[in-house]
């Protein structure tokens, strides 16, 4: 195994070079030919829209940006697990409670896996689920508002990786954990991990309006799962999960775990177990986590700490679990729109393994088994094998699919995009990467019927594809045109933070509320003050209350005083403007906490905490008007 792995840090330090190195590629930094009308074929002219939105995963900026297909422009970053200046998201008072978690206060995440709502297998435009790898947690973002809404922490879990992708009617949002820890966590030596460690797999079911609740958590044994995939068509009720690490290894995992041949594809039946919990199967465990979940109405969120979560073994649920061997650490997991084809990813391989569904089903029947790994058992690699795609390329990583037949897998180590065919697994085309992709998404790739226009890579090392910007490059997309039978790339554009997947939708299957969605006249912000008339200044030992309120272009009240060193000052400021588009700002000299940002008809909350006497000024943060500049207050603030 050493071996394979040298040689593939040989391989890829010499793709690298011969890829980025030299001058040759100065003078042909596309790949050899460009595609022809290329500048016509990503232009969005001024006031026209695009065609697709792009929600990419912002990686260790914790969030999720929104991108327009073909442009490749970003047209908003979503906060989600990470506090956010620009809105006050995570520093006013309504919006903290979403960060809240089991720890405590977590202002910061790293997310991964954006996946669309699914209503009969294709994406509806409802939400957005993505998860949160570090502090386990999976958020829903409303496509209505384009707001985080809600926010559930996973319990007894650790590394949630193979999150956050839903089954094809939204039943469940479905966590892993790639990290397998005691299970409940507990004092134990490290060395003890073989045998004693799990991967709880959880199913969060989501109902009609969105909200999550925990329905159960599937004990696995203590492997590294680390993506995931639900079954759709005829095999909706399954969801796949790669494992690697098999070896149960704690210590230099590139080398230990990386000793077996395979590992495994884990096929869950979950409407078995769903069934099983809905006859009172499982057993309720202790458990401490966090949901947060953002109101509308009072403009603000709640954090609610819950207790309790339902374990079930596989073992006790008959046919719930198999394993289907795969070879070399499998990487991505990947459902074909049709639901029958089941791709692994070996990262440290070269080929593709493919699994079928149908043939995995009478596998099951014929008791095709070798063996058991802690009692769930291993279908024979053959009775489950569909094909293999041969000479994809070096470290395949994800696959995703156009509907019209073709897959396309992304190589890390290489550095392409390779398209290839379902069924006869002959590769049809392969376009470079710039440089070492990831992810890949085709917007609707994760769904029984795909939109396969685009390609877009999420690449891992940007080089000099852009302007240097020092060290530090922002990582760079692609956008490839598949809607022809070879590749075709149209444009680079950088991305924020560490993009690791995205989910696409045409535009008109969103319902992005461009509208006013906070009315005054529903306003139940318990601080709200609804006219100027409403506003006023309420002392409560040394906590004080200003409810205020902002309209072009004045602050009400603008002038404070009466507050003391030492006070706690909560501005509650409501923004009392008709239009639908215009936010006013409120910023504290001195306030250790983020300006806000509030839409018309909210009502948001910042604190201060004044520090020395004099006269203070506030403004507003947002450009409003010609009199914007003349929008500001002062707080004078005495001795104690
Ligand atoms: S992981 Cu990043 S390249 Cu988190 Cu989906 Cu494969
Ligand atoms: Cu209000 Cu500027």
């Amino acid at each position: 195994m050493k071996k394979l792995s040298s040689i593939l840090s040989i391989a890829f330090l010499s793709l690298l070079m011969v890829s980025c190195g030299d001058d040759d590629t100065k003078t042909s930094k596309s790949g050899g030919a460009m595609a022809a009308n290329v500048a016509e074929r990503v232009y969005v002219a001024p006031g026209e829209h695009d065609e697709f939105y792009a929600f990419i995963s912002g990686g260790y900026s914790g969030n999720l940006t929104v991108y327009g297909l073909p442009s490749g422009r970003m047209l908003k970053e979503i906060p989600v697990f990470s506090q956010f200046p620009t809105s006050g998201y995570g520093y006013s008072e309504e919006t903290k409670p979403m960060l809240n978690t089991s720890f405590g206060f977590v202002p910061w995440g790293d997310s991964h896996h954006p996946d669309i709502s699914q209503t009969n297998g294709e994406t509806d435009g409802r939400w957005v689920f993505i998860n949160e790898n570090n502090t386990p947690r999976i958020a829903r973002i409303s496509l209505e508002t384009f707001e985080t809404e809600e926010i559930i922490e996973i319990p007894h879990s650790a590394g949630n990786h193979s999150s956050s992708f839903v089954t094809e009617n939204t039943e469940y949002v479905v966590a892993g954990t790639r990290f397998s820890v005691p299970y409940p966590q507990e004092d134990v030596a490290i060395e003890n991990m073989k045998g004693n460690f799990k991967g709880p797999l959880t199913f969060i079911a989501v109902d009609d309006e969105g909200h999550m609740k925990i329905d159960f958590q599937l004990k696995m044994p203590g492997f590294n799962y680390d993506l995931s995939h639900p079954g759709r068509g005829d095999s909706h009720g399954w969801f796949f999960f790669t494992t690697y690490n098999t070896e149960e290894a704690h210590t230099l995992q590139e080398v230990n775990a990386s000793q077996n041949d395979k590992d495994f594809i884990a096929a869950v039946n979950w409407k078995k177990i769903q069934e099983y919990v809905a006859n009172g199967g499982g057993e309720e465990i202790d458990a401490e986590y966090a949901h947060n979940v953002y109101d509308h109405e009072t403009h603000a969120a709640t954090s609610t700490m819950m207790k309790k979560v339902l374990t079930v073994d596989p073992r006790e649920v008959e046919g719930a679990v198999y394993f289907m061997p795969t070879p070399k650490s499998p990487h991505g997991c990947d459902v074909d729109p049709s639901g029958e084809y089941i791709v692994g990813n070996g990262k440290l391989s070269t080929d593709l393994t493919v699994h079928s569904f149908s043939k995995m089903l009478k596998a099951i029947e014929n008791k095709e088994f070798d063996g058991e790994a802690y009692g769930i058992p291993i279908l024979n690699f053959e009775s489950t094998l569909a094909g293999t795609v041969k000479e994809g390329g070096l470290g395949p990583l994800h696959t995703e699919f156009d509907g019209k037949g073709n897959a396309y897998t992304t190589f890390f180590i290489s550095s392409e995009v390779v398209k290839w065919k379902l069924g006869t697994w002959e590769v049809l085309d392969r376009q470079p990467s710039y440089y070492s992709v990831g992810h890949l998404m085709i917007p609707g790739g994760n769904s029984r019927n795909p939109e396969g226009k685009y390609l877009v890579s999420m690449n891992k090392i940007t080089k000099d594809r852009y302007l240097p910007t020092g060290p530090e490059l922002e990582h760079s997309a692609q956008l490839y045109d598949i809607s022809g039978d070879k590749m075709e790339l149209l444009l680079d554009f950088p991305t924020h933070g560490e993009p690791h997947y995205a989910a696409g939708i045409s535009a008109d299957k969103v319902k992005a509320n461009s509208r006013k969605i906070y009315r005054l006249d529903e306003n139940k912000h318990k601080y709200a003050a609804l006219t100027e008339g409403d506003t006023k200044m309420v002392r409560n030992g040394n906590e004080v209350h200003v409810y205020m309120t902002t309209v072009r272009s004045h602050f009400s009240p603008d002038n404070l005083e009466g507050i003391k060193v030492g006070d706690k000052v909560y501005f509650h400021v409501t923004n009392l403007e008709q239009d639908f588009d215009v936010p006013h700002g409120f910023a504290m000299i001195g306030a250790n906490t983020s300006e806000l940002l509030i839409m018309p008809g909210q009502t948001k909350t910042v604190t201060w905490e004044p520090k020395k006497e004099g006269v203070w000024p506030f403004y507003c943060t947002d450009f409003c008007s010609a009199l914007h500049q003349e929008m500001q207050g002062y707080v004078r603030v005495s001795g104690k």
